[in-house]
């Protein structure tokens, strides 16, 4: 597959020297360069701690420079989204739409990346391997694929949650004579869709914004869609200079906002229960929620539409309405409407015209469960059905989510425990940022952790504060070892999973709950999430802190 980006070399000299060499030492090592790992380089910079990441990428910013596919864009409003610690940064940067397309979110991380003078001490080109810690030394030493080794103190994963790309299981991908790329591995050079007959297998968020996109100029877009999603309008716009202004004015009530809202987006939900209102004034509220931007009409909605199901089936009944209203064809449309979930229980994909695709004549959408796949051929896609010939396909086909970077790493711990292992009934963390056997290894963004169900660099800001303090407390008290304790560990993930058994999130197959059919292993249901929200995580995480880290071993 024509799907891994030109590799540029831009390792800095010092990491270079490494390879083949003695493991270059620091004092903490972070595994990533995208949101949250340029931010803990910030921080412990400024700490005064030696510090190198290493990147897979060329470039910086994580998400934003793999998944470079038409039509990715923000599902969370620009202006809250960017990192909030800089006014510098707030101030100089301008976002032009309320929800940026990829290209200028990555522009605005490379452009904190110079601000903040990051590059010099990130390894690019450069993925993590292997990680073991050393009992004896106290450290974690690294192994990369291109051969360097490094050493350090602290080992900070900041691999992301949705980074491992995930392909379909199916014979003959590689015979394919076309082009075909997967949503999360994108190419850096433009791809030409005009005039192309293409297909998109998959219908997640990616999907979704990859199809709206694609069927503007398509001879013939054809979607193999296996379970569909409840999707909800983006309701993107400009930011008009007089927006700008105002925004830029008011950084600091909507980052109090964002603090105190579930998941750190704008949108709060609303303090009344489903049915407490009449169903006029119900159907009302939800018209007003899906003529209006972003997420509001799934987490600014009723408090009880996500947890409770006759609360839900109203929500689900009014979003069923609304694909019948815009998708011409009956048929077509009852195959758009998911039966097998309600609305908002999995992730939202947000769409600008989604729906209107099916409407028109170069579009068709195939049913995978009437008609599976059932092999990729030289010119094409083999159905149950029939024979489709392609000149491009595109797997929207997702990530082996949270745990799935991780896992890709072969990560020992005490006793040369796996991590992988250990996780291998599902993750068990403290506050879903360490884990028992695992000394001084920290896990950003971790399984557990409300920065996976977040408007994300908010949680991450809180991550990477919560960290940075940890950190300036041992190296104040000269400590050097930190682990959190079984009994910790076993109380965390009990809370993680009883909080997530009052979500409906936890009765349905999706990423939220580890299922990925490409994965071995990830067939059974375990929740990845933290559900309690954002300020209580934050709460428990600042009270874990106020008495002397609480739960935590340090030496
Ligand atoms: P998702 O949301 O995991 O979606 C993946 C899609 O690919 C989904 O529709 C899957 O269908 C489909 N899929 C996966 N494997 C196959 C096979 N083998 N055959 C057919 N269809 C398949 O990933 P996205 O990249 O869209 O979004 C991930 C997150 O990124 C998103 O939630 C945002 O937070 C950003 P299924 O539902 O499993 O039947």
């Amino acid at each position: 597959m024509s799907t891994t980006p030109t590799a540029t070399p831009d390792a800095t000299p010092d990491a270079a020297r490494t390879a083949g060499q003695a493991p270059q030492r620091y004092d903490a090592i972070i595994i990533g360069a995208g949101m949250s790992g340029m931010y803990q380089l910030h921080r412990l910079r400024a700490l005064g701690m030696s510090v190198r990441v290493f990147e897979a990428g060329s470039g910086v910013g994580g998400t934003w420079y793999w998944n470079r596919y038409p039509g990715a864009r923000f599902d969370s409003e620009s202006w809250s989204y960017g990192y909030s610690f800089s006014d510098e940064i707030l101030k100089a940067w301008d976002w032009t739409e309320h929800f940026a397309p990829q290209p200028e979110t990555l522009r605005y991380l490379e452009f904190v990346a110079d601000t903040l003078d990051l590059r010099r001490d990130i390894t690019f080109d450069t993925r993590v391997r292997s990680a073991a810690f050393d009992d004896t030394a106290g450290l974690w030493r690294i192994e990369t694929t291109t051969g360097l080794t490094a050493e350090a103190r602290f080992l900070i994963t900041a691999v992301g949650p949705l980074s491992a790309p995930t392909m379909p299981k199916l014979p003959g991908i590689d015979t394919f004579k076309g082009a075909s790329y997967h949503t999360g591995l994108w190419p850096h050079h433009p791809v030409d869709f005009a005039g192309k007959r293409v297909a998109v297998i998959g219908t997640g968020a990616s999907g979704v914004q990859t199809i709206q996109e694609v069927a503007k100029v398509a001879g013939h877009l054809t979607v193999f869609q296996r379970k569909p999603n409840w999707c909800a309008p983006l309701h993107n716009a400009k930011i008009t200079p007089d927006e700008q202004r105002r925004i830029k004015a008011s950084y600091d009530e909507i980052f109090a906002r964002c603090r105190e809202s579930h998941g750190c987006f704008i949108h709060k939900a609303d303090p009344r229960k489903a049915m407490e209102v009449s169903p006029e004034a119900r159907e009302a509220f939800y018209e007003k929620l899906y003529g209006e931007p972003g997420f509001g009409i799934w987490i600014g909605n009723f408090r009880d539409v996500l947890s409770d199901e006759a609360a839900n089936a109203t929500l689900t009944d009014f979003i069923a309405r609304k694909i019948r209203a815009r998708v011409k064809d009956p048929r077509i449309a009852d195959k758009l409407i998911p039966k097998d979930h309600g609305f908002g229980t999995r992730r939202v994909p947000l769409e600008t015209n989604y729906y209107e695709v099916y409407n028109q004549d170069n579009v068709e959408l195939v049913d995978l469960r009437e008609t599976p796949i059932e092999r990729i051929t030289e010119t094409g896609i083999r159905t149950s059905d029939r024979d489709f010939a392609f000149d491009i396909i595109i797997y929207a086909t997702g990530f082996d989510a949270v745990t799935g970077a991780l896992d890709r790493i072969d990560v020992r711990g005490t006793g040369g425990l796996s991590l992988r292992q250990k996780w291998a009934e599902g993750p068990r963390t403290y506050l879903g940022l360490m884990t028992a056997g695992f000394p001084n290894l920290l896990t950003l963004v971790g399984p557990h952790n409300s920065a996976t169900f977040c408007n994300i660099p908010r949680c991450i800001e809180q991550n990477v504060d919560w960290v940075t303090d940890l950190l300036r407390t041992m190296r104040d008290k000269g400590l050097t070892r930190v682990e959190a304790t079984r009994d910790a560990e076993d109380a965390w993930t009990a809370h993680v999973i009883e909080l997530g058994q009052k979500m409906l999130f936890t009765k349905v197959d999706s990423w939220f709950m580890g299922i990925n059919s490409n994965v071995e292993g990830k067939q059974t249901r375990t929740f990845l999430l933290y559900s309690g929200g954002a300020p209580m995580y934050r709460e428990k995480c600042d009270e874990v802190a106020a008495r002397d880290y609480e739960g935590i071993a340090l030496a």
